[in-house]
């Protein structure tokens, strides 16, 4: 699958006002050098690869590789920056170029993989793999891309037989907007919860970057949904606010057609919203909004940027029928989840409802009874409109498109939008849990809201078993950060089509963080 959802005759309005202020908010990234831990094996392991001790680091100075040799570094953790090292010729003098191979993994499975057999449907380029001629030595070389990765792996494709090569030197200058001396360390000495917080804060410290990226090795962009996560997690940990204001401006200052917030930005080549629009994602921007003020208090972002969040309630209320129900399409529209077959109506009917509340939490905010008023109007007939055409009583779920489908994130989104009591959401949430729809949750991101429908609905002993369940078994398969897309029974499983696509550092991922300090001490 690919997001597909581009906007028709698509033009970026540009607020320079806007764009002004976020770039005032620029961060300026924290750097800190890093060396190889030591030299490992990566070995198969059931499904998957797993590293194994092979030599200390040190040992790098006295493994002369010729052709076909190999060596794989560790770096300890996971790392965002930029790598430089030095190769020495050893032998006779070199007599041929020396032809070798890069690969950065953030796990050991990118290290194994055969990239030319990738077959995914997104870009080949974001494997992060490098050949190199080099000519002469000793060779200092400094690699221009940022990577992100753990393991480093260096094979010889060639030197000649009269020479071999000496790696050494290697470093990874690594960079980061988030700083670990503002997070408050935890109040507990349970080492598994203090494991899981400590790998969400470090997979939010690799995506803060220049703004809040989705993953650092693929997309090393802005979007709007992971941002919302991100955000929440931040006010929590890093705190800082400044990166978020940076961002409100960025989506608020580069929207599309209609003043409409785009699924994402680019930053380079330069700043630029994407084409793709996403019903959920634009009406996020409603969401970080309201959270940003309620963490923050800051009136004067809020006052200067509620008429583009109140834009995006006005472009999504277009999209409602006779009944005030969402319009189902068959076209990618809206995301909720990467789960193959999702029909979008119920979710996107459930995150406006979620949206419009926040916006009436805002107006009133704002000492704006008349729009607060118009809001409430909106939440009153959006959601009978659920009740009446979505709500099937005797299954006990809300359904969703013209098939009736029963999903998990239909019913977690209605949860989240409030729409019963929440005795009763809690009791919708236990007939979920039972009843296991087949149209099942695939993402972090999916299962977060999950997980925070459980807090919210009075089920903490649900909410923190279904959070060591998830993300306790990626840490059980050595996640140093937590990943884009994770499934326990299928270690294979890509919304691309192929594994080696995938981000195992991804912003969505981050929340347990989130959970554990809002709702865990
Ligand atoms: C993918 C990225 C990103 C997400 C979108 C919807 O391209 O993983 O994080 O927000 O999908």
């Amino acid at each position: 699958m690919a997001i597909t959802n581009k906007i028709e005759n698509f033009q970026m309005q540009v607020n320079e006002a806007f764009v002004n202020k976020a770039e005032a908010l620029r961060p300026k990234l924290l750097e800190k050098k890093v060396e190889p831990q030591r030299l490992v094996k990566i070995l198969p392991q059931g499904e998957d690869y797993r590293a194994e001790y092979a030599a200390p680091a040190e040992a790098l100075g006295t493994m002369p590789l010729g052709r076909e040799g190999r060596v794989c570094l560790d770096f300890g953790d996971h790392q965002v920056g930029y790598v430089s090292f030095r190769l020495t010729a050893t032998g006779s003098p070199p007599d041929a170029p020396a032809w070798v191979r890069l690969k950065f993994g953030e796990i050991p499975y990118e290290i194994a993989a055969d990239s030319s057999a990738y077959h995914g449907s997104i870009a080949k380029g974001w494997i992060q793999e490098e050949f190199l001629h080099v000519d002469s030595f000793p060779a200092a070389i400094s690699l221009p891309r940022r990577y992100a990765f753990r393991y480093m792996e260096l094979y010889v494709m060639d030197t000649s037989p009269k020479y071999q090569l000496l790696l050494g030197d290697v470093r990874c200058v690594s960079v980061s907007s988030a700083d670990p001396a503002a997070v408050t360390p935890l109040p507990t000495t349970d080492p598994a919860l203090l494991r899981m917080d400590q790998v969400s804060l470090k997979t939010m410290q690799d995506c803060m970057q220049l703004v809040f990226e989705d993953g650092p090795k693929r997309d090393r962009r802005l979007w709007i949904g992971d941002l919302r996560l991100q955000a929440l997690t931040n006010y929590v940990s890093f705190r800082n606010n400044d990166l978020v204001k940076r961002c409100l401006y960025l989506f608020a200052g580069l929207t599309q057609n209609e003043g409409r917030v785009g699924a994402c930005l680019f930053l380079e080549p330069k700043l630029q919203v994407d084409d793709t629009s996403l019903f959920d994602y634009s009406l996020f921007f409603v969401s970080c909004l309201h959270d940003y003020y309620e963490a923050t208090h800051d009136a004067a972002t809020l006052q200067e940027l509620f008429p583009t969040a109140d834009r995006q309630i006005e472009l999504s209320l277009q999209e409602l029928d006779d009944s005030y129900v969402v319009k189902d399409k068959n076209t990618w529209w809206c995301f909720l989840d990467w789960a193959e077959g999702l029909n979008k109506q119920a979710g996107a009917q459930a995150i406006l409802i979620y949206a419009l509340k926040q916006a009436k939490v805002m107006a009133k905010w704002l000492g704006d009874e008349r729009k607060a008023a118009a809001y409430a109007d909106w939440i009153e007939r959006t959601t009978q409109g659920a009740l009446e055409k979505l709500w099937d009583e005797g299954k006990g779920f809300f359904l969703s498109g013209s098939e009736g489908q029963i999903s998990w994130a239909s019913q977690v989104w209605f949860v989240l939008a409030g729409v019963f009591p929440r005795e009763r959401n809690a009791a919708l949430l236990k007939h979920l849990i039972a009843e296991n729809p087949p149209l099942s949750m695939v993402t972090p991101y999916m299962y977060h809201h999950f997980i925070e429908a459980l807090f919210q609905s009075g089920l903490p002993e649900l909410a923190q078993k279904y959070l060591q369940g998830y993300w306790g078994r990626m840490l059980e398969d050595g996640a140093d950060t937590f990943y884009e897309l994770y499934d326990p029974e299928n270690k294979a499983a890509s919304p691309y089509g192929d594994r080696l696509a995938n981000s195992f550092c991804h912003a969505w991922s981050g929340t347990p963080a989130y959970f554990i300090r809002k709702y865990m001490q």
